[in-house]
């Protein structure tokens, strides 16, 4: 995951939209001239195009010269830069390596102060034992605008092939825990109170074992205090 260009890019977004939305101010209104079938609700219309001042069409994706400065990159001044995302090789010969890795935003220790969590990949010889594993960072918020890697004291490096993260409060003790979903076994890291994690996946009977990417934590009308996990596992053709 690179940081400083997905920042870069939501401001970049976030600039054509602001003058998108200028442009639209100017623009004459149009007719919806979309043939309506009975029984089939449209929610858009047709919309002439936007364009800038050199009559590119904004609204295709195009630029403009000038405009307010919404966000800056502060990840390397944060702290945020030394940590590296892995997955695989960079020929990404297989599946795996192409996709991943999830990140939370959760406050973990319950101080009032956003950190973060971030999943992380692996490769073939850190699974098989020949090198280091790639480990996950949670980053700890020091309140000052910069973050500390804090991953291997609260014990939740994961050290496997990670893809996603979900946070909920499975038992409702007011401390919010992490699911990490993995290529392999998955880990449900129960929140210690004191800045550490256990992982008690085995004992909650939610390791599993194969292949799981997305997770979330819902409630269900029967038990609605009790969050529910949710999993999404890729479905593999034999
Ligand atoms: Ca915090
Ligand atoms: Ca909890």
């Amino acid at each position: 995951m690179n940081w400083g260009r997905s920042i870069a890019a939501r401001a970049l977004l976030a600039v054509v939209c602001a003058a998108c939305l200028a442009a639209q101010e100017k623009a004459e209104p149009t007719q919806n001239t979309q043939p309506q079938t009975p029984g089939v609700v449209s929610t858009g219309g047709a919309h002439a195009a936007v364009f800038d001042s050199e009559k590119r069409p904004i609204t295709a994706g195009g630029f403009v010269d000038n405009g307010p400065v919404i966000f800056q990159d502060i990840s390397e001044k944060a702290g945020l830069t030394r940590w590296r995302h892995v997955m695989g090789t960079p020929e990404d010969a297989f599946i795996i390596e192409t996709v991943g890795s999830g990140v939370a935003l959760l406050d973990y220790d319950n101080d009032g102060w956003l950190d973060i969590y971030l999943v992380n990949g692996s490769t073939y010889d850190a699974m098989s034992g020949k090198t280091s594993p790639p480990h996950a960072a949670l980053f700890h918020n020091n309140h000052d605008g910069t973050f500390t890697d804090v991953a291997q004291q609260a014990g939740v490096t994961n050290d496997r092939w990670g893809f996603g993260v979900a946070v909920g409060d499975y038992e409702n003790d007011g401390w919010p825990d992490l699911y990490v979903t993995n290529f392999g076994k998955n880990r449900l890291y129960h929140n210690n109170h004191d800045g550490t994690f256990t992982d008690v996946a085995e004992k909650a009977g939610v390791a599993l074992g194969n292949w799981s990417t997305g997770a979330t934590f819902g409630a269900s009308s029967l038990l609605p205090s009790t969050p529910l996990l949710l999993l999404w596992e890729p479905i593999i053709p034999a």
